[in-house]
């Protein structure tokens, strides 16, 4: 085994990006200790998050998580299932490709400060629309049955950006009550902005 295998991995991350809050719960679901070098979003040119592991400087949320889902095998994020996995993926999708895109800070800026808000918010709530129908179908406790997967990583943050925004949550109920029951497990608790060592002290929770 190479040298690199054996180095503690190294998450770019900012407190409150979505993207970085999918790895840092996925590393942490699957017991991988790993070092936070924060990059501030707000002063920096620089898309979150990039994982150097193994040798390997890896960008792309979803990227990573597969990754880490190959390499690690321990807590596994994707049902065995073909049919289950496709629903994962779907609801992975809907997060990942259709909705935080159009809400990324970048995008956001783009459309103004003045209507910033109401364009993440309307989008958010489009988006989680369709994302309620299909849980109402497939869900158990979590967001495809009764285990965590990756769709369930992909949620928890993209919710809390809704509530930021302030998208009426009454309105999704069952994305609501996964994300709160997500929120019990220590593995998401310990990826959650407010527990970052780049949260602003007028913020941190511990
Ligand atoms: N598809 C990428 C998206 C990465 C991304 O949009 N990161 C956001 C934070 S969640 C970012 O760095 N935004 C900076 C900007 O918009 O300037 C991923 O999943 O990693």
């Amino acid at each position: 085994m190479s040298e690199s295998r054996h180095k503690k991995p190294v998450l770019y991350s900012y407190f409150r990006s979505s993207c970085s809050w999918r790895v840092r719960t996925c590393l942490n679901w699957k017991g991988i200790d790993y070092e936070i070098k924060p990059v501030n979003l707000l002063k920096e040119e620089q898309e979150v998050p990039t994982l150097e592991i193994d040798g390997l400087v890896l960008t792309q949320s979803i990227a990573i998580i597969e990754y880490l889902e190959e390499t690690h095998k321990e807590n596994p994020l994707l049902p065995e299932d073909p049919g289950e996995r496709a629903l994962v993926r779907s609801i992975v999708q809907a997060i990942a490709s259709d909705t935080q895109p159009v809400t990324n800070l970048r995008v956001i800026k783009y459309a103004g400060e003045d209507h910033k808000e109401e364009w993440a918010k309307h989008w958010m709530s489009v988006m989680f629309k369709g994302i309620e129908d299909q849980l109402a179908r497939v869900a158990g406790d979590y967001c495809v049955g009764n285990k965590v997967t990756l769709a369930d990583v992909c949620l928890v943050p993209q919710v809390f950006n809704a509530q930021r925004v302030n998208v009426d949550m009454t309105q999704f109920p069952t994305i609501q009550a996964i994300a709160d029951r997500l929120l019990e497990l220590e593995a998401f608790k310990r990826a959650h902005p407010y527990r970052q060592i780049d949260c602003p002290a007028d913020l941190k929770e511990n």
